[in-house]
């Protein structure tokens, strides 16, 4: 970097100083750091960019939190995010994060302190095998010595590069003394804030160009968007006048074209079965029936990806891939066949999504056409009923999608409740995120208080999940004092335990007790008082009234909002 003033002649401060300040420079935000001795002259530069206003500094006890913070950071920002960590087994725990970003595609630069090459490979105190722990997860590896001569500045970019594409991992070693005083880096805080310009296009960019696919009007084609598709499905799906499907976390799920009730449709042999051709945009998961489209020998199949990336989303390896997709010239959306097979879809979807009585009463009700008292006196008692009524899953994912507007992010959990929304609630340009990558129920929390914290509108952050899914990351509910939380809401579906499994074979076949012990896995957790030591309001949401009631309480303090289902 150049700058010698901010030399100490102390080689793991100042190789900290210049890789961490370099990102800053390349348009790293935030940082995330765990405690730790091996790791320390990291953290303490850290915290200097943080003092000098140059980022916003995240601290977390568990590795694993600290992970799927970083994870959520950068699935919202679009940016790099940075985790650090000591040596030993704090490195292990980022595994799963690393893991889902690289399977999402989620630029993740992970930082971990380790000892120089003489310690290692003798037994000594928390040393393993650091180098490559990621395995085929980590997009880059780097192995250095902060005394080895190695450019501290050139490193960070190479893992700003590698990120565009996945997560990068550095490994230092470092030597005692493991830490000097850091410098004042006051006067860099701006010049490094001005220099930088962190953008989301940067991310997520080709390594190469691949080929562009010129599609005609063709054969009855349907458009598939799943996990972050982009609104480029959406585009596509109406500029062709076809079908869409779009997944929760797509990001294209609203538009005309959409097919709601997709998963029914898929199955009819009037719909599904008259699909010649498919156009799929991000990376599905919520369904079998997508897949089962997508294997089919009469459905030609065009996955949009990036070509350089060694796998494609591929059912039954049918699929061919292309980097982009055009229109010809003779594509005509208002084609009286393209209208009639989207209208077809559409409607139908409409039909079989007609919602139940109650839901529509009160816009269909309008208090002004309500004739008489008498008709005002049972409206009122419908609508009492209505507010008393337990809520349903149904009835969660309709809430929560009604109340989630464009400067809000909403993040799902994996398992039931994400499918049951999925499967029900109508288009809405809003920003949604889910870690289908693994759909792993770990790290929900983290990656939902990560996602808030880098939304740059002043929203609300909903996470839904599910009880189990809560209880794998309480860890995530153990804040740093005085850091910023903005509003946030974890709203638990709690149905006491992995009830997605009594839907499948299994809970058919197997002996019910064993079937409740080793799959289903109920805890009786009191989660008032587990957010009371936290330090996280509880509501109980049981009805339809409460429920409303606690989504629109909007509290500077986080909330759980915990809504028991049967
Ligand atoms: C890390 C991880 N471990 C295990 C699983 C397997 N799994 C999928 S869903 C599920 C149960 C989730 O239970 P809950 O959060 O209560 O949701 P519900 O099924 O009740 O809707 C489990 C254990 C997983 N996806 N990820
Ligand atoms: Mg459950």
């Amino acid at each position: 970097m150049g700058d010698a003033g901010f030399h100490t002649g102390n080689p793991a401060t100042d190789f900290s100083t210049e890789l961490l300040t370099e990102l800053v420079r390349l348009g790293v935000r935030h940082l995330v750091v765990s405690p730790g001795s091996r790791s320390q002259a990291l953290a303490l530069v850290a915290a200097e960019l943080e003092r000098v206003g140059a980022v916003e500094l995240h601290v977390r006890i568990d590795e694993r939190v600290g992970g799927f913070l970083a994870l959520g950071l950068a699935l919202e920002s679009g940016a790099p995010a940075v985790v650090v960590t000591t040596s030993g087994t704090a490195v292990a725990n980022l595994h799963p994060a690393v893991m889902q970003a690289r399977e999402a595609r989620v630029p993740l630069i992970v930082v971990t302190a380790d000892r120089p090459g003489e310690l290692r490979g003798i037994r000594s105190n928390q040393t393993t095998t650091q180098p490559g722990i990621f395995g085929a997860a980590a997009e880059f590896v780097g192995d250095v010595d902060a005394r080895g001569g190695t450019d501290a500045s050139a490193a960070a970019r190479s893992l700003w590069a590698a990120a565009k594409h996945g997560p990068a991992h550095l490994n230092l070693a470092l030597r005692d003394p493991l830490s000097a005083a850091v410098p004042d880096l006051s006067l860099l805080g701006g010049e490094l804030i001005a220099e930088s310009s962190p953008s989301r296009a940067t991310v997520g960019a080709k390594r190469e160009n691949g080929t562009t696919e010129v599609l005609g009007p063709g054969p009855r084609t349907i458009v598939i968007a799943g996990d972050k598709a982009g609104e480029r499905a959406e585009e596509l799906a109406r500029a062709g006048g076809w079908p869409l499907i779009a997944e929760a976390s797509s990001g294209s799920r609203f538009g005309p074209n959409l097919v709601v009730a997709y998963r029914e449709l898929l199955a009819a042999a009037d719909f599904g079965g008259a699909v010649e051709r498919a156009i799929v945009f991000g990376h599905p998961t919520l369904s079998r029936e997508i897949p089962m489209l997508l294997s089919r020998a009469d459905v030609e199949v065009i996955v949009v990806d990036d070509t350089s990336t060694p796998d494609y989303y591929s059912p039954a390896r049918r699929a061919r891939r292309a980097a982009s997709v055009e229109l010809d010239a003779s594509v005509d959306p208002g084609a009286p066949e393209a209208r009639n097979w989207v209208g077809r879809w559409v409607f139908t979807s409409r039909r079989l999504l007609a919602a139940p009585a109650h839901d529509t009463r009160a816009t269909e009700l309008d208090g002004a056409e309500l004739r008489d008292n008498a008709e005002r006196a049972a409206y009122l008692r419908g609508e009492l009923a209505a507010a008393r009524e337990p809520v349903t899953r149904r009835m969660l994912a309709d809430a929560v999608w009604r109340f989630t507007w464009p400067r809000d992010r909403l993040v799902l959990g994996a398992s039931r409740l994400i499918r049951e929304l999925d499967g029900s609630v109508t288009g809405k340009k809003i920003t949604v995120h889910a870690n289908r990558g693994l759909g792993g129920i770990d790290g929900t929390v983290a990656t939902g208080i990560g996602v808030a914290l880098a939304n740059p509108a002043t929203g609300v952050t909903r996470v839904l999940l599910g009880d189990l899914t809560l209880l794998h990351d309480v860890g995530a509910l153990l804040r740093a004092p005085g850091e910023r939380m903005p509003p946030l809401q974890v709203i638990v579906g709690n149905d006491r335990g992995g009830t997605i499994f009594a839907g499948l074979e299994v809970a058919a076949s197997a002996a019910p007790a064993a079937f409740e012990r080793v799959q289903l896995t109920p805890r009786d957790v009191d989660l008032a008082a587990l957010a009371q030591a936290y330090g996280w309001e509880h509501r109980c949401a049981a009805t339809r009234g409460e429920l409303d009631q606690a989504l629109s309480a909007v509290t500077p303090e986080p909330t759980l909002i915990e809504v028991p289902l049967a």
